[in-house]
């Protein structure tokens, strides 16, 4: 979706800027949500795979507090995309305001996404996106995945591009837009140079499964490995444990690359023993639900809002570590 206008918005914790876009009409639903004003939301997460989605969690759920005028049904899906289908399922059963949903994987949306428009419930996605036509959801609060691939790969390619780099990657789970686009935004950055791809398998953005795949690509390459480009802190981490047992030091004999930003991955940044992290901010809360509470009220709003993102070195991992707000 092209940016048309940025709109900077001060959360509750740091200033988090926006890209707005595109102008869709309201959801349509009945002003103010239930007859006492109070709007009640069914919140389909994914799980609880990682550390960003933590802190995605919690943010959600300060947004959608009492306090704010919300009624809150939740449900993580354990990354299981049939679990998290039947979620919403269930919330148009229950006749909620509004669906907010963050979508595991991209595809597979359209037929519950129009049970939910046939039935006046208007869909907010957060955070990843869904092949589903747009008419299908009023809004999407996200990041722009496939620009952090490239910050990613950009730097990558700025320092060890130029000499013969092998690298393996640890992929966020397949089919779902983090990784998908994240990972092309990476590979059209290090396009031209000369880093070599040895192994490239999902640990679906968790630790243990980083841990395990990367014990495999250990096993099958060991120290022809030079680099690792992980799609998230979590599965970096993982890994981390997995370079330590085979007696490699992480950050100097393997270049460990990975984006979200996590307190614990800032942390291993800081420490050296990774050496480049982009961020994905996971506080979208705030801009979720004043989407919802004007997409519930009739209120028009854009078709998106993207997060702005940046991206830290050891040096500068160092100097904001303490003053991280996830
Ligand atoms: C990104 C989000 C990804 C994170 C992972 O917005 O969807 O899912 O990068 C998380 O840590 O599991």
């Amino acid at each position: 979706m092209k940016a048309n206008k940025i709109i900077t918005g001060l959360a509750l914790v740091g200033a988090i800027a926006f890209t707005a876009t595109g102008c869709a009409g309201g959801g349509g639903g009945a002003a103010g949500g239930g007859g006492d004003g109070v709007i009640t939301v069914g919140f389909a997460q994914t799980g609880s795979e990682s550390g960003w989605r933590s802190a995605n969690t919690e943010s959600m759920k300060e947004a959608f507090s009492e306090a704010n005028g919300f009624n809150l049904i939740f449900n993580a899906a354990d990354n299981k995309p049939e679990a998290q289908i039947a979620a919403v399922r269930s919330f148009i059963n229950q006749g909620v305001d509004a669906i907010v949903l963050a979508p595991i994987v991209t595809d597979g949306w359209d037929d519950v996404l129009k049970e939910a428009k046939d039935a006046n419930i208007p869909v907010i996605l957060e955070d990843r996106t869904v092949s589903a036509s747009e008419d299908l959801y009023a809004s999407w609060i996200g990041l722009d995945f496939t620009k952090e691939g490239e910050t990613a790969g950009t730097w990558v390619a700025e320092n060890f591009g130029s000499t013969p780099t092998n690298m393996v990657v640890l992929e966020g789970t397949t089919g779902s837009s983090a990784a998908t686009d994240r990972a092309s935004g990476f590979d059209s950055a290090i396009e031209g140079t000369d880093i070599k791809v040895l192994d490239s398998q999902t640990g679906n953005f968790t630790r243990a499964e980083g841990k395990t795949v990367m014990e495999g690509f250990l096993q099958k390459y060991g120290s022809q490995i030079n680099l690792l480009f992980a799609h998230n802190d979590d599965m970096g981490l993982g890994a981390l444990e997995a370079i330590k047992a085979a007696g490699l030091t992480p950050g100097t004999d393997i270049k460990i690359v990975t984006i979200d930003a996590v307190k614990d991955g800032m942390t291993a940044l800081s420490k050296g023993e990774f050496n480049y992290i982009v961020e994905c901010n996971p506080l979208l809360g705030e801009k979720t639900a004043e989407v919802v509470k004007k997409v519930v009220a009739g209120e028009s709003v854009d078709k998106s809002y993207i997060v702005e993102d940046q991206a830290f070195d050891q040096e500068q991992a160092k100097k904001v570590l303490d003053s991280r707000p996830y």
